[in-house]
């Protein structure tokens, strides 16, 4: 709009033409009719101030003319200072990062819901667990630990795992991690392994990678950290989708019954998908051809309503006074309870099943806490978790720009909320009355404390001298990271071992690595060997190695094939080919959420005879690892497709991932000139339709081909 425009104010002061009616934005009242009051009104609709109405206006409320052009003295004069718009607009913007998270910055959250079971009565009187086929509303924030919010989802590090329920009791945080374990026993060492890990000060480099010398100088120096070490090089890091990744609440929990009785408990998530992990080379590609692989695969799995689920699971062990089971002090967080001990038992169901609708508001703002806690659910003395008691609230203070975070649509309990906190940096309650003081008279000593809270402590007898020491128990080191070790499959196995050979081989410093192999040696003198010959070193002799008995739980490796839902195969055709595959998988797999993507040498449609598909995906713009199987349609041999070199690349990357390969008839010569060998595992070659998807729907299943996959890692 132009200066002269004749929409503008004239002199004398009215606008030309009537103002068109307003739709007036929704009151957003609680019960009490006070206005925007946290807690009672959260499902009052979209906020108001949510670009709801279709004219631009300040954040006063005033329609704006012009957001284009900033108002200045003369078309080639200085911008004029009474440029409200822009001044606002330009401060606004100035202001629109907050602090990243100081470890898990990069994330991808999803709202759902959770279902219980009701078989957790027996054991906790949290309604949200103990009433049968209660629903309680979530949202989930899954995480990679070290690296900055823009840096890539598939790099080898431990992956947040934290959930929030609304009940109706409150919010209660089950803030996680995708693995059972933790580096460091006691949390006045959070700072020191997080420094470590962080990229070195100096140049600030690497980059959400723990393969440098700061992060192994300080594993090798505190060999506590040895069980956690083994899971972090194992292929649990490299998860193949968050869809695919187990939760543990680490630490154990006292759980309290309504009957009083107690219990010490560990929280898992059981993915319904079953766990599975990238291979090193396929996270290392996507770190590039796609930073974001998981908060992609999240999100496109629940657009496409392949919701992803977890079943909870509680390992349930007497509350004794020593809190100790089967010789594992469980207030240890470096110690894992093996299922074959103590089983794991399904209490409830949570599925993903919405896609946040603005990233800021919602995952990069939502508050997970420890503390957050509902009756029937405690902490216990783990000094670990005692630690993260302080930090949460502590560190989202400042994250937050103040105390009334709560108050934050995606915060907000489901439950009332009648505190006595006030005023304070971002207060958005407008609270009614004078009384803000217990107990009071004036208003009737209202809100009353309610004796069957949370937080009533469960009564345990504390006592001791003040000390700066850990139990006894807590130093052994190296029989569960042996436990591990042994839980392996040997192809798991060869994957540990080239993670830590990769790892040391990225430190400059000998010395650091001299003392990762002394401590391999304790853990086991076959990996310590086989890391050591990697490295060109000495192996150093290890002591005798401990009595373990391996928890066949620990593997990832499947026994029977798995679900689908979500898994991608992607079928390379040509013009003038067979494109009636691509159908025919559609329909013998799409029933279980197997996506069939069409990769052709060029855009548009791909055309043979009466016959056409769209094309998804050209080799320019695709890479394998978007798929979990690759097809080459008949036909494809000697065109475009089959004899591009990103053809020959894409199959020998799909091929050394262990991923299903189908060559369908004429198909067979792209593979041939691919140069994949004969009869390998895992690679079929047919020439009936129905028969490519037979055996695809197997291997997928089994998520790789495992014997290919020992082939190539000569396990
Ligand atoms: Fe955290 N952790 N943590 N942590 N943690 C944070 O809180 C901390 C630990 C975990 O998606 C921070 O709001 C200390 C174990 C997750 O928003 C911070 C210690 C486990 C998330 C913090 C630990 C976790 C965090 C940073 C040692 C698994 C991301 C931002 C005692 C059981 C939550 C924030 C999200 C985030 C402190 C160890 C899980 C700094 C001091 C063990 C999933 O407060």
């Amino acid at each position: 709009m132009t200066a002269n425009s004749s929409d503008q104010p004239v002199p004398g002061g009215v606008v030309p033409g009537a103002p068109e009616p307003r739709t007036a934005a929704p009151a957003r009242r609680g019960p009490t009719g006070c206005p925007f009051r946290p807690g009672v009104d959260a499902d009052d609709g979209p906020d108001p101030r949510a670009q709801a109405g279709d004219r631009l206006t300040t954040a006063q409320g005033l329609r704006v003319d012009d957001t284009d052009h900033s108002l200045k003295a003369g078309p080639r004069g200085p911008l004029l200072m009474e440029d409200h718009h822009f001044r606002e607009k330009i401060t606004h913007f100035d202001h629109e990062r907050i602090p990243e998270r100081v470890v898990h910055a990069r994330g991808a959250g999803a709202h759902g819901t959770f279902r219980s079971y009701g078989n957790a009565a027996s054991v906790t009187r949290a309604a949200f667990l103990a009433e049968a086929d209660r629903e309680t509303d979530v949202f989930v924030r899954f995480s990679t630990v070290l690296g900055s919010r823009g840096s890539a989802d598939t790099v080898r590090d431990v992956r947040g795992f934290a959930t929030k329920f609304y009940t109706d009791e409150g919010v209660f945080d089950l803030v996680g991690n995708n693995f059972p374990v933790f580096f460091i026993q006691d949390a006045v060492k959070f700072p020191d392994i997080i420094h470590a890990g962080k990229p070195h000060p100096d140049r600030e480099i690497p980059q959400a990678q723990s393969a440098h010398d700061t992060f192994w100088d300080f594993i090798s120096l505190h060999t506590e950290s040895t069980h956690m070490a083994m899971w972090a090089m194992s292929d649990r890091a490299i998860p193949r989708s968050y869809r695919t990744m187990e939760g543990f609440g680490v630490h154990t929990f006292r759980l309290q019954a309504a009957d009083g009785t107690t219990s010490l408990v560990k929280f898992h998530w059981k993915p319904v998908l079953g766990v599975h992990s990238l291979v090193w080379e396929e996270a290392q590609i996507a770190q590039g051809a796609d930073p974001d692989f998981h908060r992609r695969d999240l999100a496109d799995a629940i657009d496409a309503g392949a919701f992803p689920q977890w079943e909870l699971g509680l390992q349930v062990m007497p509350d004794t006074p020593d809190e100790t089971f089967e010789g594992i002090d469980l207030l240890d967080p470096t110690k894992i309870v093996p299922e074959e001990l103590c089983p794991v038992q399904r209490v409830g169901i949570m599925t993903l099943h919405a896609n946040p609708t603005n990233y800021f508001a919602e995952t990069e703002q939502v508050a997970f806490h420890v503390d957050h806690l509902v009756r029937g659910i405690h902490v216990t003395n783990d000094p670990l978790m005692q630690g993260r008691l302080f930090s949460y609230l502590d560190t989202q203070l400042s994250r937050l720009g103040g105390p009334n975070f709560a108050q934050l649509p995606i915060n907000r309990p489901h439950a009332p909320v009648d505190d006595m906190l006030r005023d304070g940096m971002h207060q958005t309650a407008v609270h009614s009355g004078v009384v803000a003081y217990k107990p009071n008279a004036i208003d009737g000593d209202r809100p009353t404390a309610s004796p069957d809270g949370a937080f009533v402590a469960v009564p345990t007898r504390v006592e001791g001298a003040k000390v700066k020491e850990n139990p006894v128990s807590f130093s052994d080191h190296f029989t569960q990271a042996r436990l591990f070790w042994l839980s392996l499959s040997p192809v798991e196995q060869a994957h540990e071992v080239e993670a830590y050979t990769f790892e040391l081989g990225k430190c400059a410093s000998d010395e650091v690595r001299a003392r990762m192999l002394a401590s391999l040696a304790r853990v086991d003198d076959d990996l310590a060997r086989r890391v050591a010959v990697g490295l060109g070193m000495q192996a150093p002799e290890g002591p005798e190695p401990a009595e373990v008995q391996p928890s066949p739980a620990l593997s990832q490796k499947p026994s029977e094939p798995g679900r689908v839902d979500g898994r991608v195969v992607g079928v390379i055709v040509a013009d003038d080919g067979d494109l009636g595959i691509v159908s025919a998988l559609r329909s013998a797999l799409g029933d279980e959420g197997v996506v069939v993507r069409v990769v052709a040498a060029h855009g548009g449609e791909v055309v043979s005879g009466a016959e056409r598909e769209t094309v998804e995906r050209t080799l320019l713009t695709t890479r394998s690892i978007e798929y979990d199987a690759v097809v080459v349609a008949d036909g494809t041999a000697g065109t475009p497709a089959g004899t591009d070199p990103r053809t020959v690349v894409l199959l020998q990357e799909a091929f050394r991932h262990g991923k299903a390969i189908a060559a369908h008839g004429s198909g067979q010569g792209v593979l041939v000139a691919a140069g994949l060998p004969d009869g390998a595992p895992g690679v079929t070659l047919v020439d009936d339709a129905g028969a490519v998807a037979q055996s695809l729907r197997e291997a997928l299943g089994l998520h790789r081909s495992w014997e290919r996959l020992a082939m190539l890692a000569g396990a």
